[in-house]
């Protein structure tokens, strides 16, 4: 063989150690973040206080974290589980077959006696059937089993319809462009962004939408459920420990998709049931005379016909205002609810959240100081 075959064989062994290494260092890397960093994030994250336009990221809650290897109710406890399992094995076969790897690189490489005398290529072999039998059964076991275990989880996880314990609270969950709402059948409450719930009880959610597929996700708690328009998918949650969860939608839904936030309240009984007799009495009061002309610029505009106020309109395809200033946010949960805020998106919503299914209504300056003097007293 000739000079430039051994410089080209040279070249060949340099790509695969700089393959070797590389994939020795993402995978190392890729372990290291998902399961040291990914366990152990929790990020403080303070209220935002000057909300910008272009704050698109704000997160108002103290404490956040949508992990998926944290789990925090029965049902997530048992999906990780089966991420660990599934990692267990995957992580198996990848030392197995790198550490083959490494071992015919090592015990078959070529040594330099060979290199001087050009004995050319090794020896070749074509075909064994032992070796095909085997490299065609273990993946097929190894396939059955990862299937199996699945199944398993899944059966656990996910109810069907006849599945809903008897103590369980019961909440419709209606995914829109870009916002969630919740309904609370059973007490009469309707909310939107953020859904409080009792802890230690069976939540009954039952997951559908208004307009495309989405998907809800708050991955402490359990799994993704679809979204579906015209179908009602159920899904049932018990959250451990009282505090704030955040969740997203996880079917790409349209240009907000990654507005559309979903922040789960967990309170403790007495704390849900003094929430939910708030919620479930009227707040709409008229204190003052701006109030009171606050309330008629809602009820002039189009306000009133896609918005809900319990007492005064029954718009339904909007958020429902009837306690808007008990949420810690609105817009699919990403802006901050204060006065300012609340002027800047009435004022533009497009601004804000381009492409929302709220117009702007070219209120004058003055009619959006009234309409929010009486949206803020709407606790
Ligand atoms: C065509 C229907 C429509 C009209 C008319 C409309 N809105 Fe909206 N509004 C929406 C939609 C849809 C959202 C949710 C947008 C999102 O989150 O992407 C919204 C959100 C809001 C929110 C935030 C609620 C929350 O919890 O997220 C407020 C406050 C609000 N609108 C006030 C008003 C006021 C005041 C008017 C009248 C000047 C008005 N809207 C007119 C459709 C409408
Ligand atoms: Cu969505």
């Amino acid at each position: 063989m000739s000079e430039q075959g051994n410089t080209s064989d040279k070249v060949v062994t340099r790509a695969w150690w700089v393959l070797i290494l590389t994939t020795l260092v993402v995978g190392g890397v890729g372990f290291f973040l998902i399961v040291v960093l990914g366990n152990q994030i929790e990020v403080e994250d303070p209220i935002v206080e000057n909300f910008t336009p272009t704050d698109l990221f704000v997160q108002p809650d103290a404490e956040w974290n949508t992990s998926v290897l944290v789990a925090k109710s029965p049902e997530t406890r048992e999906i990780r589980k089966l991420t660990w399992f599934v990692f267990a094995i995957a992580g198996g076969i990848f030392l197995v077959v790198e550490g083959l790897l490494l071992y015919a690189i090592f015990r078959y490489r070529r040594t330099k006696k060979q290199r001087l005398e050009e004995t050319g290529e090794p020896v070749q072999l074509y075909g064994s059937n032992p070796v095909e039998i085997a490299w065609t059964i273990i993946p097929i076991i190894i396939v059955l089993v990862l299937c199996l275990a699945t199944i398993r989880t899944i059966q656990t996880v996910q109810p069907t319809k006849n599945d809903r314990p008897e103590n369980a609270l019961t909440v419709e969950v209606i995914g829109h462009r870009w916002w969630w709402e919740f309904r609370y059948p059973e007490l009469d409450v309707v909310t939107a962004n953020e859904m409080y719930i009792p802890v230690d009880r069976p939540i009954w959610l039952e997951i559908g939408s208004a307009d495309v597929i989405h998907s809800f996700w708050v991955p402490e708690l359990q799994g993704k459920m679809d979204a579906i328009p015209a179908h009602t998918n159920y899904w049932k949650l018990t959250a451990e420990k009282v505090g704030t969860y955040l969740g997203q939608c996880a079917e790409y839904c349209g240009n907000q998709h990654a507005n559309m936030l979903i922040r789960v309240v967990v309170l403790d009984e007495s704390g849900f049931d003094g929430w939910a007799k708030e919620q479930a009495r009227p707040a709409d009061n008229i204190t003052s005379e701006q109030v009171d002309l606050g309330r008629k610029v809602f009820l002039k505009y189009a306000c009133q016909s896609c918005h809900a106020v319990a007492g005064v309109s029954e718009g339904t395809y909007a958020p429902d205002l009837t306690h808007l200033m008990s949420r810690k946010t609105f817009a699919g949960g990403m802006i901050p609810n204060t006065p300012d805020n609340l002027k800047a998106w009435i004022d533009d919503p497009a601004q804000i959240k381009p492409g929302s299914d709220m117009p702007a209504l070219k209120l004058t300056p003055q009619e959006i100081e009234q309409v929010v003097a009486y949206l803020v007293t709407l606790k």
